[in-house]
């Protein structure tokens, strides 16, 4: 792997770059998979690279779905398993009715296996999905193809990182739809009963703190109501950019020159 000095400003962000394309060399992640996490990035600069006040008030409702759920389910695709396989294996661990599945857009045996390997390996006991027994109706691509013990029989699915089709054929089929997703204008963000705007290793470390946080509480009598976590992402961008275009304005009329620009380094 590349080395990377601790001491770059954007040290963890390159770490997981370097990380993402060491799985694609291995096979977990499809190229596609890098264009999407490009795309991932760019909008966690909009939302300042941290979770959102929206982003937490979804997790916190996550939680309390979760654990209401009968049979609730995370889908694992190639770029969740090579970025997020600890954060998997401790929510699996709080929340031991939770069934872990691969599910691929790009699917072939020999990815399905590795990405099942990869979650074992961080301490994910059983994994579904490697042999499909089951297709869920009205969808044409191999997102179709799940395992009958886990979103064959789901009432509720986490689905990060993914396009909105699946998103739909699911929720036709009576799942409610978790999503994680950093693009609150994709059509799984819109279309989800409950929208995660947030990174994905910290939508899953926030999910596991608020289960964390109830494990002694009895569960709500019901599930909380979900809200338009999308829209009021949109939201926190806008006042983010309004925030900053004024600072740069101000800065500029005084004379003042970015840091990023004095320092030469990226930001
Ligand atoms: O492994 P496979 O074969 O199932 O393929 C997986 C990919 C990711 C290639 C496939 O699902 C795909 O093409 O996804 P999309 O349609 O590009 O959607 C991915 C969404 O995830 C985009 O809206 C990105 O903004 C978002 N995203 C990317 N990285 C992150 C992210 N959201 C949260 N955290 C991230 N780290």
């Amino acid at each position: 792997m590349t080395q990377i000095s601790p001491r770059h400003p954007r040290y963890a962000s390159l770490r997981r770059r370097a990380g993402l394309a060491e799985s694609f060399r291995s096979g977990l992640v499809v190229p596609e998979g890098l264009l999407a996490h490009g795309r991932g990035e760019a909008f966690d600069y909009l939302l300042g690279e941290r979770t959102t006040a929206s982003a937490r008030r979804a997790a916190r409702i996550a939680a309390d779905w979760i654990r209401r759920a009968r049979h609730p389910v995370l889908s694992v695709n190639g770029n969740v398993a090579a970025l997020a396989a600890p954060e998997i294996a401790e929510l699996v661990r709080l929340l031991p009715t939770l069934r872990v599945e691969v599910n691929l857009f790009h699917r072939t045996p020999a990815r399905a296996r590795a990405i099942a390997q990869r979650l074992r390996a961080a301490g994910v006991p059983d994994v579904l999905g490697v042999t499909p027994t089951a297709r869920l109706p009205g969808l044409p691509s191999d997102r179709a193809r799940i395992d009958r013990r886990g979103l064959g029989e789901a009432d509720l699915a986490i689905i990060p990182l993914e396009d909105g089709d699946r998103a739909e054929a699911l929720q036709r089929h009576g799942v409610r739809i978790i999503a994680i997703d950093l693009n609150p204008l994709s059509r799984t963000a819109q279309r989800a009963d409950l929208a995660l705007v947030d990174d994905l290793n910290r939508a899953l470390q926030r999910i596991a703190q608020e289960v964390r946080r109830r494990s002694r509480r009895p569960l709500p009598a019901r599930a909380p109501p979900s809200f338009d976590a999308p829209g009021a992402a949109l939201e926190e961008i806008q006042r983010r950019l309004v925030r900053l275009s004024s600072s740069e304005r101000r800065r500029v009329r005084s004379g003042v020159r970015s840091p990023a620009r004095s320092s030469g380094r990226p930001r």
